[in-house]
């Protein structure tokens, strides 16, 4: 099955609705393409699209983004599904303070109550079920679009001078909230950045609970030990409220401030991280994800020095170990969930993913274009389709993000998933947990 629609000049006004054959559900679907999953060839859509300098010249980059279907999913029912965005949604203080990452932006562009609006119109033609963003500082002007549209929200503001914080919609006719829990990383010494975790019902199926976090991991570059005791910390709270509501599944959006070449992707992934075998400064990835590099503008400077410069640093004092990992006198950091990125199980164009399948950009200004935006889910969900991100060709067209069509410096990141069959697990029980 393959299906496409070609983007119109209203595409964020006039949500175009279109069946999926396969779960028999109306989505609405802006501005997309459709098409199945399929890794080794792009599809003619993407080729025609991107070929067309005459198309380009009159409408600017082609920024339709294409729904993408994961492969065939284990035997079972799979009637329950939700969808969920993780979207930074660059905070308005934010804009200001750091001017110089929007230099080639267009004023207008980063005026808010354009990106106000160019967000909340993409947020509403998605209409997912579920909605974390990070670099929330007008929390209210949000919540009062969502709410009209049946959302109901919560919202944690950082600690310290920062004006902004993580905010979460969920959709009040599809979920249920059970608990909701905030984390501000300074009462563990790790900085002033949050998290919140939810726990949600279906209102329609009462035996299928969900666990969803959403993190703004902290930006500094250096400080992967602090990053690292952020993201252990938050995956020791989902998983312990978890256990508690019956062992449900659990999905963890965010801004994790790391790339996917990173040794802290690699501890999200297999869950532990010697950290003797790494770079105390080098654990994020963020700093070989300048434009130039990406764009392959300028050479990577001292690449033949990079072995000796990770053994000279890989010192850490018992201070950062601690940070990183928890514990005295113990080099693995370790966290308790197994996860997968939803992106990197439902591989998209190889126009807009790296070698692992993950989005080759979610983010890109001046001094910035790669991936940072993760959706991790646990066992007992598989991600069913994705929204896939846009090519770096693409990216490089707009000149920098914001832009006319997308509101912040990142892009939103969307997934529908579906509760899978675990013998024994993630059924609630007839008798709640108390909160
Ligand atoms: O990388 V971000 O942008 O997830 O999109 O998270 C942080 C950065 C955000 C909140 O702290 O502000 C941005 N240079 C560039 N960007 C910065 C800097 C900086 N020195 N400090 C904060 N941010």
């Amino acid at each position: 099955m393959r299906r496409c629609c070609r983007a119109g000049s209203s595409w964020l006004t006039t949500p175009r609705f279109i069946t999926n054959a396969t779960t028999h559900n109306f989505h609405p679907i802006f501005n997309l393409c459709f098409h199945r999953n399929n890794t080794s060839s792009p599809t003619a859509s993407y080729s025609r699209r991107w070929y067309n300098p005459e198309q380009s010249r009159r409408c600017g980059p082609d920024t339709v983004r294409h729904w993408v279907e994961g492969d065939s999913l284990p035997p079972g029912p799979h009637q329950e599904r939700f969808t969920v965005v993780s979207y930074n949604i660059l905070g308005d203080r934010n804009v200001s303070n750091h001017g110089d990452l929007y230099r080639n932006v267009a004023p207008t562009y980063l005026d808010w109550d354009h990106r106000r609006r160019v967000i909340c119109e993409e947020l509403l033609g998605l209409n997912p079920d579920i909605i974390c963003l990070q670099e929330v500082d007008k929390y209210y002007d949000l919540l009062n679009i969502l709410e009209k549209a049946g959302y109901l929200g919560s919202y944690k503001r950082r600690t310290g001078g920062s004006v902004d914080g993580c905010a979460m919609f969920w959709k009040a006719e599809k979920f249920l909230l059970l608990e909701g829990e905030s984390i501000e990383f300074r009462q563990y010494g790790l900085r002033d950045n949050v998290a919140q975790l939810s726990v949600y019902e279906m209102r329609e199926a009462q035996s299928r609970r969900l666990v969803v976090g959403n993190i703004h991991v902290l930006y500094n570059p250096s400080r992967g030990d602090v990053k690292l005791g952020q993201i252990r910390f938050l995956s020791s709270r989902a998983h312990i409220l978890s256990e508690k509501w019956g062992h449900v599944p659990i999905v963890l959006a965010g801004d994790y401030n790391s790339t996917p070449q990173s040794p802290i992707y690699k501890f999200l992934t297999s869950s532990e991280l010697n950290l003797m075998l790494h770079n105390r400064k080098e654990l994020s990835g963020q700093r070989r994800c300048h434009p130039s590099q990406v764009l392959g503008l300028r050479r990577e400077k001292g690449i033949l020095f990079v072995p000796m410069d990770r053994f000279f640093n890989s010192r850490w004092s018992e201070e950062e170990m601690n940070v990183a990992i928890g514990a005295p006198k113990c080099h693995i950091a370790m966290h308790p969930l197994k996860l997968n990125s939803s992106y990197a199980m439902v591989k998209g164009s190889l126009t807009t993913r790296d070698n692992g399948g993950e989005p080759l950009a979610t983010s890109y200004h001046s001094n910035f274009l790669g991936t940072v935006d993760y959706l991790w889910y646990s066992d007992g969900l598989a991600p069913t389709k994705v929204l896939d991100t846009l090519p770096i060709n693409v990216l490089k067209e707009t000149g920098g993000l914001p832009c006319k069509k997308f509101g912040s410096d990142h892009l939103s990141l969307v997934s529908e998933f579906v509760f899978l069959e675990v013998e024994g697990k993630n059924e609630a029980t007839e008798d709640r947990a108390i909160s």
